[in-house]
Formats: C-alpha cells, structure tokens, sequence
C-alpha cells in the first residue's frame, strides 16, 4: 500500500515532518499535491462534505482506509508501524508529548513573520513581527533547546537519541527543527549552537542516515523558501 501525502506543494512546511518519516522508513508514498490535479484532491481531504474525517489543515494522510490530520497524530500512526517508536504505550506517549513540544515552536517561529494574522501579509505585520522575533530569537529558542539538549542529556542512551535507545521520529523532527532555525535565524543559531553540542550532534547524525541523506539530496526535498514556516527575513534578526 502506498501511502497519500496531502501538503501545499512548493513548500516544506509541516508536511516536512511527515515527509522525513516516510523517506527514513523507505516507505512507499505519493506527494499528491505535487502530482499533476494534485490540489483538489489535497482540497477535498479538507472538505467536510467528501470525507468523513476532515481536516482543519494540511498536512494529512491517507494509509488505506484512514485518512489522518494533524502532524503528530500522522506521526503517532506512523511510528510504530515503521520502527520510528516504541511500541509500549509509555514510550509511545513520550515520543508524541517530544513531537507536541516542537510543534509548538514551529508553531511560535511561523508567528515570527505572521503575528498578527496568518491571513495577512507578512508586509503589513512587520512592525509586530520584528517585536515578536526579538523575544522568539532572545528567549523561546534557547527555552526550547534548552529543554532538548536536556532531554537527551538525561536518556540513559546517554544523548544518541531523544527516546530510548533508537531512532524516533521525534529525532527525525528535532533534525527538521535545526534545519529550519538555521535557515530563518542564521544568525542566532550560531550563537546558541555552541550551547546545544548534544542536539547539534544528533541533527549531524540524522542528516548521515543514508535514507536521510539521500532524501536531502533528491528534488524530492523543497528548498527553504519564504513560503514555509521557516523563513528568513534578514530584518527579523535585527540586520
Ligand atoms: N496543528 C496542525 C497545524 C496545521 C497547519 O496549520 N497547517 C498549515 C500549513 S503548515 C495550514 O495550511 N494552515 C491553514 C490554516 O491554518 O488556515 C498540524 O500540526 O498539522
């Protein structure tokens, strides 16, 4: 069974998350919006009328007779199934509280450059967006690797992963996570990285996974761009 990926195309986004699970999996899928009459299709899994279970937003999946929204919950569907989590209830639960914490912040850097409205250009809230990114960059970014330099810190796998002794998809996102600060706050990143050895050490290994770095490599991988979530406006780091 191949699976379907619903996601805007031209972008990563959230569906990056979803994306690097199934490329570590080496799992067969469509990106279906990037397909040709791929956006009605991702339309319809949105409308309430055609689907049983719909979709507040993209990314969603079709796995056979599911149709499932909301990145960690794809991700809670995936895991297990892929080797990308433990299979007990407990470490299930841990990686997805993991993946509910980085949801957060990319949710915290897509308001950087939309703070006010998401429905509003950039261009007309950039005023409320550089006061936003200053505390984003000044404090909710070392906050949350704060918390995830400790988290592997204190894994008695001693730091190789956020949970137990293996890959988790939730090391998959924490990847994408440092990925996208990067791109949007370069400048900052440089600064924080050196407080962060154990994450900076774990976004090295996942980018070396061969299924990883292959994907990196592929056109299957949309640059960063100033649609994401991720965006870099020089002006937002204060240049
Ligand atoms: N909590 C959802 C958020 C989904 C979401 O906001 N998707 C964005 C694209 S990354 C979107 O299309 N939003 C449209 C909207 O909020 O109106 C998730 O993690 O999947």
């Amino acid at each position: 069974m191949a699976y379907e990926l619903y996601y805007w195309p031209g972008l990563q986004g959230r569906g990056e998350f979803v994306r690097l699970a199934l490329e570590e999996a080496g799992a067969d899928y469509f990106d279906v919006a990037r397909q040709k009459k791929g956006m009605p299709a991702l339309l319809a899994s949105l409308d309430s009328d055609e689907v049983e279970h719909p979709s507040f937003a993209p990314p969603v999946l079709r796995a056979g007779e599911l149709l499932i929204g909301q990145t960690a919950n794809i991700l809670l569907y995936l895991g297990p199934r892929h080797g990308l989590a433990p299979r007990a209830v407990a470490g299930r639960l841990w990686t997805n509280q993991l993946q509910l914490t980085i949801a957060d912040i990319v949710a915290e850097a897509h308001d950087t450059h939309h703070p006010i409205s998401s429905d509003a250009y950039y261009e007309d809230q950039k005023k409320e967006a550089k006061l936003r990114a200053r505390d984003f960059t000044g404090k909710r970014m070392p906050k949350f690797l704060d918390y995830f330099e400790r988290v592997l810190e204190h894994n008695p796998g001693r730091g190789t992963y956020l949970v137990g002794s293996r890959l988790s998809y939730a090391d998959l996102s924490l990847f994408q996570l440092v990925e996208g600060l990067r791109y949007a706050f370069p400048n900052t990143m440089a600064k924080l990285e050196p407080s962060y050895p154990v994450v900076v050490a774990l976004h090295d290994r996942v980018a070396a996974r061969p299924n990883i770095a292959a994907y990196l490599a592929s056109k299957r991988r949309i640059p960063f761009n100033e649609t994401g979530i991720f965006r870099h406006y020089p002006e937002l780091e204060g240049a």
